[in-house]
């Protein structure tokens, strides 16, 4: 019998609305949501390809456990015993910091991963938390931190009603957008124009999104902190900052200015090759615009002047008055957030709190770099046997991560894993990361699975609320991930065996305790074990989410306000619930100790001698900088069939100026080199990228033995990672150099002098 289920794709950050065919319990077609109140019926080809992606016959459906070496099918019990077994001894001997956890990207496309790593690293108690934030957006966290004091604050750009677009470092009509949750962004992109706005997008690589636009700038990779300050300059030289009813909510606005004084369009355009009078009508166009935004990402971020240039974002933001207003960069609310409070001085940020061991880097919102993990596996103790402290981390729980090709020197942290006393992996692939497993975790295909946007909803265009439940039932032998997670958290705290559904009632508990216990609350006074029983859902899970609705700013408050959201409410509108556009949020957003925006935190001032360095940094000959592919995602969606092959391949882009310079040509092998080591990729000669930049994926290099990708090892690629050695940070945020490092390019097949490695 065939039937239609509607389903949240998890694929991307755009969370479209998918409605699935399916036919037992196999689901044979995707197609988009006309009724989703948000996405309206988009789909990409990932979203289309739903049905291959789930039934991929490379998925584990059991979990799989180590034995004399070798990884075998067990059961659930015995994969939990066998948790249990491996990681309790190493606290005991270590301390929880040889714990290590690592959570990787789809943490924030599975209900799972939102509701229960925050109680397993409160039950563990590490300091050992690595995330692909910090080869990501870390940046954007800190500075959000510093001005706003709430790293989770994060200004999306009002897509659908500014006039005036910014564009630094982002593809979205390749990524489908990134904090930024916009469903069709190439369609919002051009109703912005359409309706005579303006898009300039700055990228080394005329990309599809830059073809769309206004205006392109091929920037030098690396240098939009020093574009962005000098768009900064001009504001204060012509007198064109305006922060208007933001006013009286900034401070430190003259000391910006003040900083960045000398920073002129003459002063950066060498550097950037952009000409000065292009960034002084940039500057005019944005304070003269009705409204603006300025919106940078993973090119902007993964730098080495990441989070200035983050920052710096911001500051423009505020400076021509768009910070929080409709048409400029605006902070959205999302239903399951915190309702808004009484303005006033909140508790702040703080970097650094603690540092790595082996490296000293400081922790940003409580993770260490990413790129460090390694070291801190393979760095023995300063002091052999002191105990506590300095022990490196010998165990490691990893929840959907690949950091073996997502991370730096993948060749490092690959050797250090196989050295680990016990690793655990939840991952629903045998891949390179994973291989290196005593555990392997599988979650069920994301058909059996419920979903829910915490992340996303809060990165989103437009305040809407939608979830969707399984849409077929779990099949035998499967175990949902939030279940997985739970048993997870039981395993690794003293708790094996204990029922999974403890995990979601203590943090019920403490969540309506806490809630009960706070004056500003609409719950305040009353009884959390009659809340507790008010909560509706069919499992641990769903009444968690009931709870969070419902203490939540559209909430009924548990009664207090009959007409409000309730996880009973929303199941009754399989399509979403739309909650209208953005509405400004200052100052009750704010939760720095001022209560205002800071524009210009201490931390920022002491990185700014950085900016001045790369004034004069002489440029490198030739640099890296990635790319994505529309129908590719990261590192784990080259095993699905549909999206693999025509363009989407693991080729260095090269401008036909370098190719000619450096003897390469189209569809030749070349040798990449740089400080982390080499790889053999194929050529593909094209205008796309300026001179003096290549451009190679990530995600790629699926030729090392002991996985079970069938279709990603046909066409194995080469991992761009491996030509970083995990030396290259953006300081303040520990986040690592992606875009823009140094590198060398020579033909494959020339002497063996011309290629050194
Ligand atoms: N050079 C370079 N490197 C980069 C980037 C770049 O632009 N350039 N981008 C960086 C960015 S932005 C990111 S976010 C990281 C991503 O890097 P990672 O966080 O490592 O994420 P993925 O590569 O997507 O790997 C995700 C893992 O999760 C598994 N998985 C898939 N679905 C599920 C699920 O439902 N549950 C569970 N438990 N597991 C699942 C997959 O099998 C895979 O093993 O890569 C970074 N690395
Ligand atoms: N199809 C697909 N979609 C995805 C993903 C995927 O792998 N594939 N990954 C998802 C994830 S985890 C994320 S974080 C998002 C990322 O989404 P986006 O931030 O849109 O990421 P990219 O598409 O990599 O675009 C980054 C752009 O920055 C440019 N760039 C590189 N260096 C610099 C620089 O120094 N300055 C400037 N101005 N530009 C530079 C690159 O040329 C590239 O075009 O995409 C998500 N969506
Ligand atoms: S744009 Fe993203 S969320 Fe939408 S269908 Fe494609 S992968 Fe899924
Ligand atoms: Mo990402």
């Amino acid at each position: 019998m065939t039937r239609t289920a509607p389903r949240i794709c998890p694929f991307c950050e755009a969370t479209c609305g998918l409605t699935l065919t399916v036919e037992g319990a196999r689901v044979t077609g995707a197609r988009g949501d006309a009724d989703d109140v948000f996405s309206k019926g988009f789909l990409c080809p990932k979203g289309a390809a739903f049905g291959a992606a789930d039934a991929d016959p490379d998925r584990l459906a059991r979990p799989l456990v180590r034995r004399g070496g070798r990884l075998v099918e067990a059961g659930w019990d015995e994969a939990f015993d066998a948790v249990a077994a491996g990681l309790r001894p190493v606290v005991d001997r270590y301390g929880p910091g040889a714990v290590g956890v690592v959570l990787g990207n789809p943490n924030v496309h599975t209900m799972a991963g939102a509701l229960y790593p925050p109680v397993l690293l409160g039950g563990l108690g590490t300091r050992s938390l690595f995330t692909a934030s910090t080869v990501d957006q870390m940046p954007k966290h800190v500075s959000s931190g510093l001005l706003f004091g709430d790293a989770l604050a994060v200004p999306v750009p009002d897509l659908d009603r500014t006039d005036h677009l910014l564009m630094l470092g982002a593809n979205p009509l390749d990524s489908n957008g990134s904090l930024c949750t916009a469903p069709d962004f190439p369609g919002r992109l051009k109703a912005l124009r359409a309706r005579g706005g303006t898009l300039t997008v700055v990228d080394p690589r005329r990309t599809r999104t830059a073809r769309l636009a206004d205006r392109h700038l091929a920037i030098r990779p690396g240098t939009d902190a020093l574009l962005l300050a000098a768009l900064v300059q001009v504001l204060f030289a012509e007198g064109r900052v305006d922060p208007g009813r933001l006013a009286g909510h900034v401070t430190g606005v003259a000391d910006v200015g003040a900083a960045l004084r000398d920073v002129t369009p003459e002063a950066v355009a060498d550097a950037c090759d952009v000409p000065a009078a292009t960034i002084r009508t940039l500057a005019r166009e944005l304070a003269d615009a009705p409204t603006a935004a300025v919106y940078g990402r993973v090119g902007a971020s993964t730098v080495s002047l990441g989070t200035l240039t983050c920052w710096l974002v911001d500051v423009l933001n505020v400076l021509t008055g768009n910070l929080d207003r409709p048409g400029g960069a605006m902070f959205p609310l999302s239903a399951t957030g915190r309702a808004p409070r009484p303005a006033g001085p909140g508790r702040g940020f703080a970097l650094g709190r603690w540092r790595s061991r082996v490296g000293g880097h400081p922790e940003a919102k409580g993770e260490l770099p990413l790129a460090a993990l390694a070291e801190e596996i393979d760095t023995p103790p300063r002091v052999p046997d002191s105990g506590l402290g300095d022990s490196p981390i010998r165990a490691l729980v990893v929840v959907a991560a690949n950091p073996v090709l997502s991370a730096p020197d993948g060749d490092r942290l690959d050797k250090a894993l196989a050295s680990l006393d016990f690793m655990v992996s939840v991952d629903p692939y045998l891949n390179e990361t994973s291989r290196h497993a005593h555990v392997v975790l599988p979650p069920p295909p994301p058909a059996q699975s419920p979903h829910y946007d915490f992340a996303f909803n809060a990165l989103a265009v437009r305040n809407q609320v939608r979830y969707t439940r399984a849409a077929v039932p779990l099949q035998d032998g499967r175990m949902a991930e939030t279940e997985i997670l739970a048993r997870l958290v039981l395993a690794a705290t003293g708790a094996h065996g204990a029922d999974p559904a403890t995990v979601d009632a203590l943090v019920v508990d403490s969540t309506l305790g806490k809630a009960v216990a706070d004056p500003g609350a609409r719950v305040h006074g009353r009884d959390p074990r009659e809340l507790a029983a008010l909560l509706t859902g069919e499992s641990g899970p769903e009444r968690r989410l009931d709870m969070m609705l419902r203490l939540g700013p559209y909430g009924d408050g548990f009664g207090a306000d009959p007409d409000g959201l309730t996880l009973a409410r929303l199941l009754e509108h399989p399509h979403g619930i739309d909650l209208g556009p953005l509405a400004p949020r200052v100052p009750e957003v704010l939760k720095t100790r001022s209560g205002r925006i800071e524009l210009f935190p201490e931390p920022i001032a002491a990185d700014l001698p950085r900016l001045a360095r790369a004034l004069d940094a002489a440029p490198a000959a030739l640099v890296l900088v990635g790319r994505r592919h529309l129908r590719s995602n990261n590192s784990w969606m080259h095993n699905v069939r549909p999206l693999t092959g025509g363009t989407n391949r693991c080729t260095l882009h090269v401008h036909p100026e370098d190719a000619d310079r450096l003897g390469l040509a189209d569809g030749a092998a070349a040798r990449v080199t740089a400080a982390g080591g080499g790889l053999a990729v194929a050529v593909e000669v094209t205008d796309t990228v300026r001179p003096g930049v290549v451009s190679l994926p990530h995600g790629w290099g699926h030729d090392r033995p002991g996985t079970r990708l069938g279709v990603a090892g046909e066409d194995p690629g080469a991992n761009v990672n491996q030509l970083l050695d995990g030396s290259l940070l953006d300081p303040l945020s520990g986040t690592a150099v992606l875009n823009g490092f140094p590198v060398t390019v020579a033909p494959l097949a020339a002497a063996p002098a011309a290629t050194p490695s």
